[in-house]
């Protein structure tokens, strides 16, 4: 028990003394806003972010129609999980906007689903691990369709 005290302040001294810490600095906040539309279509694709950096989104679905016709989610998915793997079987969750709970643990940001006019944001962490992460609408059909885009980590 006489080593606890000194291993006390050691772990204070790491925490108290930013010098110590290896992390570089971070990036500022990257901004990013994404409208969705009737067209089944994202404005934006490809977004390119540093590790670790804080993103928000502005997502908002721009179009006309009636959400339960053309709502519009955004799902950022983790590293290696493709569109079909998540839209395929989120498909048959209507009852949870296509996002099932079932499905959480690869999603790493979402903005769920949307009706025409509303918008919503969502401030998240980049991942730390560089790469290429796919989001898509997981609206039945809309990801096929091309409502997807990549999250670059680099
Ligand atoms: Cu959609």
């Amino acid at each position: 028990m006489k080593t606890k005290p000194t291993v006390m302040l050691l772990l204070l001294a790491f925490g108290a003394i930013p010098g110590l810490r290896a992390d570089p600095a971070p990036a500022a906040p990257l901004v990013v806003t994404i409208s969705a539309n009737d067209a089944m279509k994202y404005t934006v694709t490809k977004i390119e972010a540093h590790p670790g950096q804080m993103i928000t989104l502005h997502f908002k679905n721009a179009g006309t129609l009636p959400k339960e016709v053309m709502g519009h989610n955004w799902i950022l998915l983790k590293l290696g999980v493709t569109n079909d793997a998540y839209a395929t079987p989120a498909a048959a969750a209507k009852t949870e906007g296509f996002e099932p709970k079932a499905l959480a643990d690869q999603v790493l940001a979402s903005v769920p689903l949307l009706g025409a006019g509303q918008s919503a944001d969502v401030t998240f962490p980049c991942p730390t691990a560089p790469g290429t992460y796919n989001y898509l609408c997981s609206f039945p059909g809309h990801a096929m369709l091309g409502m997807k885009g990549v999250l670059i980590v680099k």
